[in-house]
């Protein structure tokens, strides 16, 4: 069966069939892990949404449950959308959830576990007061823009807060609710934040990180030693943004810091496929866990025949310089690692103009870690003062593009004679007074079936290759490329649907198409073993 399912992913979290998108509700409870997601139980395309649950003991490895989250009630009957958990003071755990009524007005809902002793959660009880938040003539809350609550949390003054993504006009906003016993909301004067000219924000997210280290905190924690990250999915163009602030409790208002938003909108957790993303404070490793949906880039059609579509959890911290966030792989899935492969010293220095092919694991299926040290940069091109949008120099300057310094880089889910392949890599250019790295994932070449969406993503990654070195991950999973460059400064994440290089055909390689040469400081790869996710 799986030589007839070459894309369905082995180690990226899938239901066993049909639609999949937003994760919701992640959370730990009694020591094991939860995930709900939007789930159609009657196809593969989105539609007549329920909110499917599985649990696992290593975020890795999971056990599908029944539906926890289903239209029951008139506040839910058309649909049960994105929403979060919060797990109360006392320990138990709640969900707040969009629920699209018999007029197809968004409303908002709560869910609380039957049995608390059960920590499978296996069956949820609607509050009979459902709705709790819904838009009305007062409010002028738009009731097609009114969606998606986040994880509350719980203030000094022991109100709870939650935002909810809307849009006015043109306007994003995160509306704020404030209640004492989480029944009873009431809507905040100003929204949290908003952001003029962008359109509806979905699925909000709203967390602090710690000013120093990776650990995650709770989200109800405020003060000096944490900054604030607030994060959207735009609706509009289906990307992400976050920035980095301050949030002030008293005001209850957020504001980014200047200079840690780079267009209006702030950073990209992703340059590549991945949305309607949430995290979650696991407060048995202290870390802060971020899940996404890495959407398809084929057709409907093509969804269909797949009979499925849908995501690897993340950890997510403050990054050293306090102005981007840091992502990188849960450490749990190197457990799924086998076969290890490095390169011989011999074979360490990549000349212009060369490939080498890693062999020794399943290419299909597999994790590379590989880095290089760059001594010699009189080729590097000039940067272009007009050179500003790194995915479209990346689309201008895909792999096959010759340059100076670089593209050097991975070649993976690649045929044989390499006419198929994701090429994932660098380019270094001479800026005004450093060197200027961009990180490009090219799928120009990913599939010689032209029904997919092939773009080029890619992004400037704050190193320098004078005094660093430059790293390079890729998960590699049948048809999703997850990259991390420079430790987890940039992840780009691709969709790919080769047609040669599919299971024991598809091959992986290391490049150089620069003139200069660039050594190889480090290469591990493994093959990956396939999760359990039935
Ligand atoms: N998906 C859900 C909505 C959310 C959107 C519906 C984002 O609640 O806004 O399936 O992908």
């Amino acid at each position: 069966a799986d030589q007839d399912q070459p894309y369905r992913t082995g180690y990226h979290f899938q239901p066993p069939r049909n639609w999949i998108n937003d994760p919701n509700g992640p959370m730990v409870y009694k020591g094991l892990y939860h995930l709900f997601y939007q789930y159609n139980p009657k196809g593969a395309v989105w539609g007549n949404i329920v909110w499917a649950h599985s649990t696992s003991k290593d975020l890795v490895n999971w056990t599908p449950h029944d539906p926890a989250i289903y239209p029951s009630q008139p506040s839910d009957i058309n649909g049960c959308w994105s929403g979060s958990a919060t797990i109360l003071p006392t320990g138990k755990p709640v969900i707040l959830y969009t629920g699209i009524n018999p007029q197809n007005k968004q409303v908002q809902n709560l869910a609380m576990p039957k049995n608390i002793s059960d920590p499978y959660l296996k069956e949820w009880t609607k509050s009979p007061k459902n709705p709790l938040m819904q838009p009305t003539v007062q409010n002028q809350i738009n009731a097609s823009s009114f969606r998606d609550p986040t994880t509350a949390w719980l203030g000094p003054d022991k109100y709870w807060r939650v935002v909810i993504g809307n849009k006015l006009n043109r306007e994003g906003r995160a509306i704020l609710y404030k209640s004492k016993d989480f029944l009873n909301w009431v809507q905040a004067k100003t929204p949290l934040h908003s952001v003029e000219g962008n359109g509806m924000w979905e699925c909000p997210d709203f967390f602090p990180v710690s000013i120093n280290g990776q650990n995650g905190v709770d989200t109800s924690v405020i003060g000096q030693s944490v900054k604030h990250v607030l994060k959207v999915s735009l609706d509009d163009t289906k990307h992400e943004y976050y920035t980095i602030g301050s949030y002030d409790i008293a005001k209850d208002v957020y504001s980014p810091d200047k200079g840690s938003v780079e267009s209006d909108l702030g950073l990209r957790y992703d340059y590549g496929k991945f949305y309607a993303s949430k995290t979650f404070f696991d407060s048995v490793k202290n870390r802060r866990i971020l899940w996404g949906w890495i959407n398809e880039s084929s057709s409907q059609a093509d969804d269909i025949k797949k009979g499925w579509a849908g995501a690897i959890p993340r950890k997510i911290w403050l990054g050293k310089s306090g102005k981007q966030l840091i992502q990188w792989p849960i450490v749990e899935i190197e457990k799924q690692r086998a076969n290890h492969v490095t390169i011989p010293k011999t074979k360490k220095l990549l000349k212009g103009g060369s490939v080498i092919e890693i062999s020794g694991v399943t290419a299909e299926q597999a994790d590379v870690d590989i880095s290089f040290k760059i001594s010699d940069f009189e080729k590097a091109e000039e940067l272009k003062p007009s050179w500003t949008n790194p995915q479209l120099l990346c689309s201008q300057k895909g792999a096959s593009v010759k340059g100076g310094l670089g593209p050097f880089g991975l070649l993976v889910l690649a045929s044989k004679d390499r006419k198929e392949n994701t090429a994932v890599f660098f380019r270094i250019f001479k800026g005004q007074n450093k060197y200027v790295v961009l990180m490009c994932s090219d799928q120009s070449r990913s599939s010689l079936n032209e029904d997919n969406d092939k773009t080029t993503y890619g992004a400037f990654l704050d190193v320098d290759p004078r005094h660093e070195k430059l790293s390079l991950r890729s998960l590699i999973d049948h048809s999703i490329v997850e990259s991390f460059g420079g430790g987890g400064k940039v992840c780009i994440t691709a969709r790919v649907y080769p047609t040669l290089a599919i299971n024991s055909n598809a091959h992986l390689y290391v490049f150089n198409n620069g003139s200069e040469a660039v050594q190889i400081e480090k290469l591990n790869a493994w093959s990956m073993k396939k999760a359990k996710l039935t």
